[in-house]
Parts: C-alpha cells; sequence; structure tokens
C-alpha cells in the first residue's frame, strides 16, 4: 500500500534530493551528491524519472571531456536503473554572471550567452530523450524601478523564446517549452509572475503551440493564489505541459516542503484534479529536504512526496466514489454548472420570460448552495474519517 513504482510516473530534480542545504544565512550542511547515486536511490525508491539542469549534471566550466564523461556515467545510472530523463532545464541563475537575469538582462552580451547555454542543454535533453524543456528565469526581474524597463524585458524574452522556438523546430526535436512563473526570490520582482501572466505571454510568441507553463506549488501559494484553480485554468487553455509538486505554508519565502506538507488541503484538491483530469504527465517534485537534514532525512523527504501523492489520490478517489458526496455534489449543483447557459441561443434566451420578466429572484437568491456539507464530506475523507 501506497508503494511507489514506475506506473505512478514520479519524477525528481537532481537538484532536489542534491540540494546540499546552503541558504542566505548559513553554508551547505550535505556534502554534494553524485548523480548516478541519486539515479539509483530513486529508482530504489519507486520513482520513474528524474530531471536535471546542464550544471547539476556537468558542473559549470567542465572541460568538453569531462562534460563528455559526466553524461556517459549518467547514461549508465540510466541504463542500469531503467529510469528515464522526461524534462530537463538551464541554470541561468546560480553564476554571478546571470545577476540581472539570462534572456532579459540588460547586458547584451550576457543575453546571448544564455541563449547559447540554453540551445546547448537542449541538444543534450534532445539526445537524452526529454519531451519537456521547463524555463524557470528567477532571474529575470528587479529590484528597484528604473532598473528594468518591463516592457523592453517582454520584448527580450519573447525573441528569446521565438528563437528557442525557431531552434527545436529546425532541428526536428519532439520538445515542447514550458514556462515556470515565481512571484519574487531571487529577484525582488520575477517577470511572469504567476502561472496567469505567463499564459498571456504564451499567447504572444510566435510558436504558441510549442509553449505551455511548469506551475509550482508553492509559487502560486507564495502570491497567495489558489493552486488548483491555476491548474485548472492552465489544464483548461490546454497550456499544461509540466508541473513542479512541493509544499508552502503561505506568503512567505519559497519554502520548497515535501509534497503535502504545508497546504495539505490544496494538496488534496490538486491530486484530486490531476487524477480526474487524466493528467498524464509526470508527477514531478521540486522540493527541497530542509538543511536540517543527514541523507537519511533525504531520502525520506523524497519517499514522503510519492507516499502523500498516493494517499491523496486514494483519499480523493474515495471521495468521488462516496454516493454521499455524488448527492451533496448534485445538492451543490455541479451538474447545473456543466449545462451551457443558453443551449437556446441568444434568440431564445431573449425570447424566454422565464430568464427575467418572470424569474423570481428572491425565491433564487434564497436557495443556500450546500457547500458546507459538501466541504466537511472532503474533509472527513481527507482526514480518513469516512
Ligand atoms: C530552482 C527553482 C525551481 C525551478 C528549477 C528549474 S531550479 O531550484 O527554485 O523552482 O523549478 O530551473
Ligand atoms: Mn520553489
Ligand atoms: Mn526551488
Ligand atoms: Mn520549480
Amino acid at each position: 500500500r501506497y508503494t511507489p513504482t514506475p506506473e505512478d510516473k514520479f519524477s525528481f530534480g537532481l537538484w532536489t534530493v542534491g540540494w546540499q542545504g546552503r541558504d542566505p544565512f548559513g553554508d551547505a550542511t550535505r556534502r554534494a551528491l553524485d548523480p548516478a547515486e541519486s539515479v539509483q536511490r530513486l529508482a530504489e525508491l519507486g520513482a520513474y524519472a528524474v530531471t536535471f539542469h546542464d550544471d547539476d549534471l556537468i558542473p559549470f566550466g567542465s572541460s568538453d571531456a569531462e562534460r563528455e564523461s559526466h553524461i556517459k556515467r549518467f547514461r549508465q545510472a540510466l541504463d542500469t536503473t531503467g529510469l528515464v530523463v522526461e524534462m530537463a532545464t538551464t541554470n541561468l541563475f546560480t553564476h554571478p554572471v546571470f545577476k540581472d537575469g539570462g534572456f532579459t538582462a540588460n547586458d547584451r552580451d550576457i543575453r546571448r550567452y544564455a541563449l547559447r547555454k540554453t540551445i546547448r542543454n537542449i541538444d543534450l535533453a534532445a539526445e537524452l530523450g526529454a519531451k519537456v524543456y521547463v524555463a524557470w528565469g528567477g532571474r529575470e526581474g528587479a529590484e528597484s524601478g528604473a532598473a528594468k524597463d518591463v516592457r523592453l524585458a517582454l520584448d527580450r524574452m519573447k525573441e528569446a523564446f521565438d528563437l528557442l522556438g525557431d531552434y527545436v523546430t529546425e532541428k526536428g526535436y519532439d520538445l515542447k517549452f514550458a514556462i515556470e512563473p515565481k512571484p519574487n526570490e531571487p529577484r525582488g520582482d520575477i517577470l511572469l509572475p504567476t502561472v496567469g501572466h505567463a499564459l498571456a505571454f504564451i499567447e504572444r510568441l510566435d510558436r504558441p503551440e510549442l509553449f505551455g507553463v511548469n506551475p509550482e506549488v508553492g509559487h502560486e501559494q507564495m502570491a497567495g493564489l489558489n493552486f488548483p484553480h491555476a491548474i485548472a485554468q492552465a489544464l483548461w487553455s490546454g497550456k499544461l505541459f509540466h508541473i513542479d509538486l512541493n509544499g508552502q505554508n503561505g506568503i512567505k519565502y519559497d519554502q520548497d516542503l515535501r509534497f503535502g506538507a504545508g497546504d495539505l488541503r490544496a494538496a488534496f484538491w490538486l491530486v484530486d484534479l490531476l487524477e480526474t483530469a487524466g493528467w498524464d504527465g509526470a508527477r514531478h517534485f521540486d522540493f527541497k529536504p530542509p538543511r536540517t537534514e543527514d541523507f537519511h532525512g533525504v531520502w525520506a523527504s523524497a519517499a514522503g512526496c510519492m507516499r502523500n501523492y498516493l494517499i491523496l489520490k486514494e483519499r480523493a478517489a474515495a471521495f468521488r466514489a462516496d454516493p454521499q458526496v455524488q448527492e451533496a455534489l448534485r445538492a451543490a449543483r455541479l451538474d447545473e454548472l456543466a449545462l451551457p447557459t443558453a443551449a437556446d441561443g441568444l434568440a431564445g434566451l431573449l425570447g424566454d420570460a422565464g430568464a427575467y420578466e418572470e424569474f423570481d429572484v428572491e425565491a433564487a437568491a434564497a436557495r443556500g448552495m450546500a457547500f458546507e456539507h459538501l466541504d466537511q464530506l472532503a474533509m472527513d475523507h481527507l482526514l480518513g474519517a469516512r
């Protein structure tokens, strides 16, 4: 029970379990992990895939020969364990050269370098079989007003993504891009701060069909937003290309807790949504095992992400299958929400006296929505009380 298998499609960034615990106030508390070791341990825990930044796999500044040997070791680990690479991404935030951003740095030569670094890793991503390429622009932003002309920065951001879209198209790669929003941290304010901003931006690109979003639980919650609602809109738009699962307690610094920690009710509704919507992409965890932990804690934290997902999946399915819940959903008129408002068309609507002239506004206003009973049933299922 709750034992993950590759069919569950759990995926982990190499940088998650590999996080050494460096934060703005303290040094690393753990040694660096060899990517091959992470692949091995994650496979033993029941994961199906790993994801990486160029620099997670090939330390920044490696020679071509070193680069090849790192890739070879990683490939061997994938081959022996059966783990796959489902997504890859670029580190455009650690090196000081990116202090003012990559694609939107004011320095033109830095923008060109950022694009070349990205393109180099796109080749590797395609070679390793990744289907999604994530772009998290954590350094694309500002701390002060005049420092960034946001309209020009968005022009440069569009230019970068248009070039990347041209590149994968010319190469014939089966690779789509997923833009990851975040409101702030490390920049004071980051461009494309929420899922909604990213969705609107994508429609301005030359090849919008190649671009979707990679929402992260904690990032929307840092902005005080409802994460399942953001995911629902991304799904509705056909733009949920990838997802970063983790935990966050409200509006504060990016906590990156293991999935299920933090806002548990949001996690329950998220799993309910992904499972009922038939999400068939990876369940990708982007968390940081707290720096209090040794390696036992790291693997316990990774296992906890998957276990919590499976528990919530079971709880959500029990909720949906419960006859009392189905009755409560009808009482709350969810079935009615599924009906078109005017299947009779505009003429039908305008000619319907019952819709207006004879409509009993007071009676309609007096009807309770019965949401509290429905929500308590969800709570009971979540808490294992039903
Ligand atoms: C970084 C960031 C994450 C992004 C990763 C992709 S790296 O740790 O905090 O949210 O998903 O670049
Ligand atoms: Mn985060
Ligand atoms: Mn993070
Ligand atoms: Mn993330």
